[in-house]
């Protein structure tokens, strides 16, 4: 199984690539917006893709429960000045990590290979368009609700289900847009309308989405569910992170995406050491 980005291939099964997380925003809830600037977030983003980053996922507009949402222009100022530093300036891969169709396209056109797009569930053929004419990888996330309202009460019948079925059309959606289906990652959103229960529920399952033949991406990195588990503070809650991201690799994902780079590598090479007896 192959995955197209750009001028990037990899190939799986192996360790996961490491993405690692570039927030360029001032709300953004889990680093208080300490990278809220050009220059820090490139210096941030730099540092993670020294300490092992295969990408780096750059993001304007916060999607913790409830943030507002963040218009064209601001999320462009945001994000374009970052990618069109980093272009040239590291191996890594680029990632954008939006919703809007526009931020993509300005984003691919900057330097980006990859589309992650956390709207996946909406159906607006232009992102995939724009993904497929850029020959971007595209990263489809499923998401109950929107940021705004997702976290109120999510329920599901059966949410493996739901998200495995999600997984299905959107592989049809996607390749009906033009864009074939090695440019798709699925990612299965945990935190996106999904209470701790469904968390707990799609992490356990992983290994059923491997179906789909496409790398899985797994975000588990201090979210709020980490915290409700263990009572620890989104700056405490990098153990959580490390024991989601070895259970990912566990069950052959693709793609894990993380704040603490350095301390993930060290956890996936000691997971992949002990896999290979
Ligand atoms: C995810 C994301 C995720 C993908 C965020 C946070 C919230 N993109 N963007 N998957 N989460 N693909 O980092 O806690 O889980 S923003």
């Amino acid at each position: 199984m192959i995955w197209r980005a750009g001028d990037r291939v990899w190939e799986f099964p192996r360790s996961p690539l490491i993405m690692g997380i570039v927030n360029v925003t001032p709300d953004s809830f889990s680093d208080g917006g300490q990278h809220a600037t050009t220059e820090t977030a490139v210096a941030h983003a730099l540092a993670l893709a020294s300490e092992g980053a295969d990408i780096l996922d750059i993001g304007g507009e916060s999607t913790r429960p409830g943030a507002p949402p963040v218009s064209e222009a601001d999320e462009l100022a945001r994000v374009l000045p970052v990618i069109k530093k980093l272009a040239g300036a590291t191996g890594a891969a680029l990632s954008v990590d939006t919703q809007k169709p526009a931020v993509a396209a300005a984003a691919l056109d900057a330097g980006a290979v990859i589309v992650n797009d956390i709207a996946a569930h909406r159906n607006n053929p232009q992102m995939w368009q724009t993904a497929a004419s850029a020959g971007a990888g595209y990263v489809a996330m499923h998401m109950q609700g929107t940021p705004q309202t997702m976290q109120d009460a999510p329920t599901y019948d059966d949410v493996v289900a739901t998200v495995h079925d999600f997984f299905g059309e959107r592989l049809e959606a996607t390749a009906g847009a033009g864009l074939p289906a090695e440019h798709v990652a699925l990612d299965p959103g945990l935190g996106f309308g999904k209470s701790l229960e469904h968390n707990l529920a799609l992490l356990g399952a992983l290994e059923h989405f491997t179906k789909w033949q496409r790398p899985l991406l797994v975000g588990a990195s201090r979210k709020s569910f980490l915290g409700h588990l263990t009572g620890a503070k989104v700056a405490d809650r990098l153990p959580g992170s490390l024991a989601c991201a070895c259970r990912a690799a566990e069950a052959g994902a693709g793609i894990v995406r993380v704040h603490e780079v350095r301390e993930t590598a060290h956890a996936l090479k000691t997971w992949a050491a002990i896999s290979r007896q």
